[in-house]
């Protein structure tokens, strides 16, 4: 099912946007970076909708088929109705939004975005109609936060991206309660010969297979016009992952089609979530061009037999 472009081990559904602003049912300019989750049949999804004033705000879908989406009437969170401290921190808006499913609760890490520079923040929900922030859990300049969905070694884990002067690598922390991070420890860097050259960042959060943490993960590029932003590969050890065990040489989707090549920021996949079915088939939900959303499709063992191509560590 779904197009593959040579060069993608990612095949794009065929009926490519799913969702645009046509479909939202109140004004935005722009919808993109979705969390993901399977909660029993249903695919739900938490959106990144940038409203007419240019902040983002989060918004829900649902799906039976994991394709086709019914968006709420109304956003499910907007920068200006946290409370203290969460206004003055989220007043450009709430973005990027990752779920993880952890000990029973959706946790939503996000970044909060202010002219203090974004920040991580934490949000959860056992329902998807109440939403509850918990806590800021970084110091600018960090975004990108993934929330591992079981403990390891004792305690929580994330991945997060903090930069450094212009250029950002992905980071491990670990915490006692989810609100006080430490132990960091520096993960993957970016690789200065390739794809992912200016930025890495995680992007879905980490899925738990045989290989190990399977993490998708985004590269950016510098080119003479602009940032292109591809998505990689990367398999962590599942008891140490700061310990990178295989990383994808070359990008597992690349901006190709009109829709992820033009739009509010050209030559953009980005993806902030991706679900596993049982029979091992990944579902990734990417935005494009920072202006729809999309989906594509590829087995956990295609991606695998991708990333041992000359793909080890850095
Ligand atoms: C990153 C994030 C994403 C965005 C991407 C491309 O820094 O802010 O939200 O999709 O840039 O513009």
């Amino acid at each position: 099912m779904g197009k593959r472009r040579r060069h993608d081990v990612v095949r794009r559904w065929e009926e490519n946007p799913i969702l645009t602003v046509e479909d939202i049912p109140f004004p935005c300019n722009a919808v993109f970076n979705a969390a993901a989750v399977q909660k029993g049949d249903e695919t739900i999804l938490l959106l990144r909708v940038e409203d007419l004033q240019g902040r983002s705000v989060f918004a829900l879908a649902r799906s039976a088929d994991g394709y086709h989406f019914d968006v709420h009437d109304e956003p499910v969170m907007e920068p200006c109705c946290g409370g203290e401290p969460f206004p003055r921190y989220e007043r450009k808006g709430v973005e990027d939004p990752r779920i993880t499913l952890l000990e029973g609760v959706y946790y939503i890490m996000y970044t909060a975005a202010s002219e203090f520079g974004p920040r991580l923040a934490l949000a959860k929900t056992e329902d998807f109609q109440s939403f509850e922030r918990i806590a800021l859990i970084s110091e600018p300049d960090n975004k990108d936060g993934v929330l591992f969905p079981r403990k390891i070694g004792g305690r929580y884990a994330r991945l997060d991206r903090p930069l450094t002067g212009e250029t950002g690598n992905i980071w491990i922390s670990y915490s006692d309660d989810l609100i006080d991070w430490g132990s960091s420890e520096a993960v993957m860097p970016i690789r200065p010969e390739s794809w992912d050259s200016w930025r890495v960042g995680a992007s879905a959060p980490p899925i738990e297979t045989t290989y190990g943490w399977l993490e998708i993960y985004h590269g950016v590029k510098r080119s003479a016009s602009g940032m292109i932003y591809r998505l990689g590969a990367a398999i962590l050890d599942l008891d140490n992952p700061a310990k990178v065990l295989c990383r994808s040489a070359i990008p597992i989707l690349a901006p190709r089609e009109y829709y992820e090549r033009v739009g509010d920021v050209p030559n953009v996949v980005f993806s902030t979530g991706a679900i596993m079915d049982d029979d091992q088939h990944i579902r990734l939900y990417y935005g494009a061009a920072d202006t729809c959303i999309c989906v594509g499709t590829v087995r956990l063992e295609e991606l695998m037999q991708f990333c041992a191509i000359d793909g080890h560590g850095d």
